[in-house]
């Protein structure tokens, strides 16, 4: 059996309702699914919500309902935003559910009987919103490195994970396996940390009461809400740590986690630790995408300044948002959202540049070749046989390297350089004088557009079908990625009709919204 392909995002807090820094990790596991399943893998892509800890009991509180009650009431938020996004996870695990919980207490018990697991006591600093213990030497003013709010000390009865004791095997997993850190460029910092020396976790809370119970082995105690979490991404699978054997078989190890920046030490260190322990295999990649600010500023609640995704694409589309998030910037580094900056972008490449190409284009067939697509030239001038091999390998590549900023730029100069094309020939006069000329030059560019709708599908899977049928193309780009990526096949059939539709993507006013 082959392997399935498997991903995973975060699972997320159900303290507030996602907004767009939630929704991007999600749209680029999304985009990386689709792609996937489009080159014909089977693909198992999963999110979720991460539900227990006292920062959901504190939110549920302040609302005057139960933990169980709200976490039930927001996950629905997520769920709902993902259907809007066209988001095609295969699985949705919340850490509430009796399949995750009855792994996570397996888990725990079976580290405890191996020794992993010890009981001690626990006193440090505690964020209570990152749900993190902080030693003294890490406060940053007396605050939350990671938050900068307020920490205070918290002393309990604890169980303790042998962290310590997976410091050189994870080094030498860092060392033996130089794509499991990613980008590149985010793996110092996490070597240096281990290099550093790792203190042993607190797993268990006494004072925490909404979270996994650890009854009967461990009584009083509930499970550290990341340590809890972290499970997820095998629990959703069927782990039964008796065995090491997960119901869902051929889909771990993952492929690759995708996380923020922030959480990727969690990923990189305790996790593989856990899994070590455990003696699972580690997933081949964790990688970490950078923040998102709004105008510059941190996006926060107490700001104002918490963008909502279904209001972004109330107003310029889903795959407009989509887009613009894994355009902007590339994917490993932090950016800057702003409205302005997604206006610029919606104008000049997709009203301007794309839009416009398939508008004219179709516009000339209609008018001088009935609506029909012109034969095939017996070369082609605009992208010949090995410029499209290797276009459509870079584009295969950069999905592959999660380089979406890349395959969207390859895209958009593809579009460009179509623009420019027509500007040059100047098919509408062409006609006139010069008619196989002008059929040439058309034909060249609905190639290159059907091209773009293939590559562009896994980012903007509605507007690429309308394309599509446009073109008169029957089903959807996916069926024809391999025709056109496999057997360098760009062809048309013959006599095929266009089918004008109204433009994709209106031009929006450049004036700000008030
Ligand atoms: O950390 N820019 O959940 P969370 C980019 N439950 N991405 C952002 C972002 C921003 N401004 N804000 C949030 C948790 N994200 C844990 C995870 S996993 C086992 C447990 C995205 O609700 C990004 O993916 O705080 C980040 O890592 C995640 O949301 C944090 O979500």
């Amino acid at each position: 059996m082959t392997k399935t392909y498997f991903l995973t995002t975060p699972i997320y807090y159900v303290n507030d309702v996602p907004h767009v820094g939630h929704a991007y990790t999600t749209i680029a596991a999304d985009t990386l699914a689709r792609w996937k399943r489009m080159r014909g893998e089977k693909v198992l892509f999963l999110t979720g919500t991460d539900e227990h800890g006292a920062k959901i009991a504190k939110a549920a509180e302040t609302a005057g309902v139960t933990p169980q009650a709200w976490t039930d009431k927001v996950v629905e938020s997520f769920r709902e935003l993902w259907k809007v996004l066209n988001i095609t996870h295969d699985d949705f695990i919340r850490t509430t559910e009796d399949r995750h919980e009855k792994v996570v207490r397996a888990i725990f018990k079976k580290l405890m009987d191996s020794g992993d697991i010890y009981k001690g006591a626990y006193e440090d600093w505690y964020c209570v919103p990152c749900e993190s213990f902080w030693s003294t030497t890490q406060l940053v003013d007396k605050k939350c490195p990671d938050c900068g709010r307020p920490v205070e000390k918290l002393q309990e009865e604890s169980y303790f994970f042998k962290l310590s004791a997976y410091q050189d095997r994870l080094l030498v997993h860092y060392d033996q396996n130089p794509g499991f850190l990613q980008p590149a460029h985010r793996a110092p910092e996490i070597r240096s940390f281990v290099k550093g020396g790792l203190r042993d976790l607190s797993v268990s809370r006494s004072k925490v009461k909404w979270g996994v119970p650890l009854e009967p082995f461990a009584p009083g105690h509930t499970v550290y809400v990341w340590f809890d979490a972290l499970i997820n991404y095998v629990s959703a699978l069927g782990f039964d740590p008796a065995t090491g054997a997960f119901q869902k078989p051929d889909v771990w190890p993952a492929d690759v986690h995708l996380v923020g920046k922030e959480i990727f030490r969690f990923h990189t260190v305790i996790w593989p630790a856990m899994l070590m322990a455990l003696g699972v295999p580690l997933p081949k990649k964790v990688f970490a995408h950078g923040w998102w600010t709004v105008e510059g500023e941190k996006m926060s609640k107490s700001t104002g300044n918490v963008v909502d995704p279904h209001q972004v694409a109330a107003e310029f589309g889903v795959d407009a948002l989509r887009y613009f998030l894994l355009r902007e910037v590339p994917f490993g580094s932090d950016g800057d959202y702003s409205r302005k900056a997604l206006l610029g972008r919606y104008n000049a490449e997709l009203a301007n540049s794309l839009g416009n190409l398939l508008n004219r284009v179709l516009n000339l067939i209609e008018k001088n070749c009935a609506g029909e697509i012109p034969a095939a030239p017996p070369s082609s001038d605009l992208l010949d046989a090995a410029a499209l091999k290797e276009w459509t390998r870079s584009v295969d590549e950069g999905y592959d390297r999660l380089a979406f900023t890349e395959v969207l730029q390859t895209i958009q100069e593809l579009t460009s350089r179509g623009n420019q094309y027509v500007n040059e020939k100047e098919p509408w006069k062409l006609v006139k004088t010069d008619a196989p000329a002008a059929a040439r030059c058309l034909y060249e560019v609905v190639r290159l557009l059907k091209l773009a709708a293939v590559a562009l599908h896994p980012v903007m899977p509605t507007v690429t079908v309308e394309i599509w049928k446009q073109l008169g193309e029957s089903g959807t780009p996916s069926d024809a990625v391999a025709r056109i990526f496999d057997q360098g096949d760009l062809s048309f059939s013959p006599g095929q009709k266009v089918a004008k539709g109204s433009p994709l993507f209106p031009r929006k006013d450049v004036s700000p919204v008030v």
